[in-house]
């Protein structure tokens, strides 16, 4: 049986991908960090079935024993501190986790058996003020947060042990992916909850910051099928991940209310520069070409079908 360890388990990716593995007869190990109160709530239906291991990426030590004792076959680092917004509020610590973390794990990886192979968690977040439009593994990286800034250092540790020591480690460079899962900070979430929220007569308006920037947004649940794709290639690689269409806040937010029969939605949505960032990722759409063709990947679910799996999940939810 294959052995996987995941870290950022807790995440909403790593639920995703754990459910994923599993369903391929992985043994699968989660690297994840004390908390004062466990966070368990994205992976509590898995917990019978897979092996929570303490460890913290800003300590090489717990990583070093982690591998020793867990001997993966994979190792997926998905652990970040993954909000664009409050990197501009912790800068350092968004380096120490995001940029280091990932060499931290490679060099630990090199010490312990070169021969696991490392998926990478990029972001098309590096291609920021970008370049060229859509956005290919070629394109120019131009991060605009020290969130991107820390994942282009931890993409260019990943090439750079390929190159240098001749490891299994891929780049996968996944543009917004998004779930019922998602984190309620992040502003598709934010919305299918407003939206929710503003149905049930729970609230009455939704706060939100710059609705102009556009982004390539898939459901969470296909992505996580491309990491593990990446490693049963022969060769390690770097892929785009995403859908190849672009929406902005505005008509994410349209389509939401949509959703519950809301057709004058701009009524119930005010802005806030409370919300706006020191410098803005304006557009994102990205070419996944060679993810189609080398890996055979290709999203499932389309933009209608995620908005409304996000509000009607949102409202069953706030049912309950
Ligand atoms: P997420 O929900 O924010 O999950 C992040 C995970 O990292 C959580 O499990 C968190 O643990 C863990 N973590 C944070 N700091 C850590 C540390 N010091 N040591 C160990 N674990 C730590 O993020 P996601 O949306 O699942 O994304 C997964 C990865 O893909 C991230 O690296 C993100 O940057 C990247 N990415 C995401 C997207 C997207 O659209 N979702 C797109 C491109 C790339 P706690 O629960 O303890 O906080
Ligand atoms: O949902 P967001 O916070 O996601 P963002 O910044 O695109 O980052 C996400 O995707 C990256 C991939 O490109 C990942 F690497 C990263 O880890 C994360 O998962 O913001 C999306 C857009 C931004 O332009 C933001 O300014 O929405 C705009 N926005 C407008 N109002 C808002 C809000 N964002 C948030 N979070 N909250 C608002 O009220």
């Amino acid at each position: 049986m294959p052995k996987a360890l995941i870290t950022g388990i807790t995440g909403q990716d790593g639920s995703y991908l754990a459910e994923f593995l599993l369903g391929k007869g992985y043994e699968v190990f989660g690297l994840a960090r004390r908390c004062s109160t466990p966070n368990y709530g994205r992976i509590s239906h898995l917990l019978d079935k897979i092996e929570i291991v303490d460890g913290d990426l800003l300590d090489t030590g717990s990583l070093i024993r982690i591998l020793s004792e867990v001997k993966p076959d994979e190792v997926y680092n998905l652990a970040a501190q993954s909000f664009v917004a409050v990197s501009f509020h912790e800068p350092v610590l968004t380096g120490e986790i995001t940029g280091l973390g990932a060499l931290r794990l490679l060099e630990s990886i090199r010490i312990v058996n070169p021969k696991i192979k490392f998926y990478q968690a990029s972001s098309s977040e590096m291609f920021g003020k970008v370049r060229e439009t859509p956005q290919t593994e070629m394109t120019p990286f131009h991060p605009r947060s020290p969130y991107g800034v820390a994942k282009v250092y931890a993409h260019y540790s990943t090439m750079n042990y390929r190159e240098s020591y001749g490891m299994f480690a891929c780049g996968g460079i996944l543009f917004n992916h998004e779930s019922p899962r998602r984190g309620l900070e992040f502003v598709t979430r934010k919305i299918s909850d407003g939206v929710a929220r503003i149905h049930l007569s729970l609230k009455d308006k939704l706060v939100l910051g710059n609705m102009d920037a556009q982004r390539d947004w898939g459901f969470a649940g296909d992505y996580v099928k491309a990491m593990w794709m990446m490693l049963q290639q022969e060769k390690p690689q770097d892929y785009v991940v995403a859908t190849g269409e672009t929406h902005s806040i505005k008509e994410f937010a349209k389509e939401a209310f949509k959703t519950v029969g809301i057709d004058d939605w701009e009524k119930y949505v005010l802005q806030d520069e409370r919300y706006m960032r020191p410098a803005e990722v304006d557009l994102l759409i990205g070419d996944c070409t060679k993810a189609k063709k080398e890996l055979g990947w290709k999203p499932e679910v389309d933009f209608k079908n995620l908005v409304k799996m996000m509000v009607e999940s949102d409202i069953q939810l706030l049912k309950k």
